[in-house]
């Protein structure tokens, strides 16, 4: 009996090594704030203090978009396009946001990026308001937000 009890205490610390070992060979998530995991999120003014919509994926054109998230805040239902000011990236594919000024899969002027689990709060004057798609691109050598 007494080797028995032995036997199943080392199984389950073997049961915990290798769920460890598991976490630790998933790719990291990366958290922005105010944004669920897996999305990139944009907003009509500040992250914490505006309406915000997330994006699962690429999307060439922000004309059919609005703020639908958080809509009780500035910015409420307001078309995306051309009123995005403030950013999150919670990609969990370690997935850049792209952002540009074009509409269109041929990604024409390039606005500004944020890096997975980085977020740009309020961006600089010449950026805001200015952003019409969304590009996740993987690893660049763009510096991002
Ligand atoms: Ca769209």
């Amino acid at each position: 009996m007494r080797t028995r009890t032995r036997l199943a205490a080392v199984s389950g610390l073997a049961a915990m090594a290798a769920s460890a070992g598991l976490l630790l060979g998933a790719a990291p998530a990366s958290a922005g704030p105010n944004c669920a995991s897996g999305y990139h999120c944009v907003y009509y003014l500040g992250i914490n203090d505006s309406a915000r919509h997330s994006y699962f994926d690429s999307d060439t054109d922000f004309r059919n978009d609005t703020f639908n998230q958080l809509t009780s805040r500035t910015g409420g239902g307001q078309t995306v396009h051309n009123n995005v000011a403030s950013a999150s990236n919670s990609s969990t594919g370690g997935y850049e946001s792209h952002y540009y000024t074009g509409v269109g899969s041929d990604w024409e002027g390039f606005l500004f990026c944020v890096n997975p689990g980085s977020h740009v709060d309020y961006l600089p004057g010449s950026l805001q308001n200015r952003a019409s798609s969304l590009r996740l691109r993987g690893t660049t050598s763009i510096n991002c937000f």
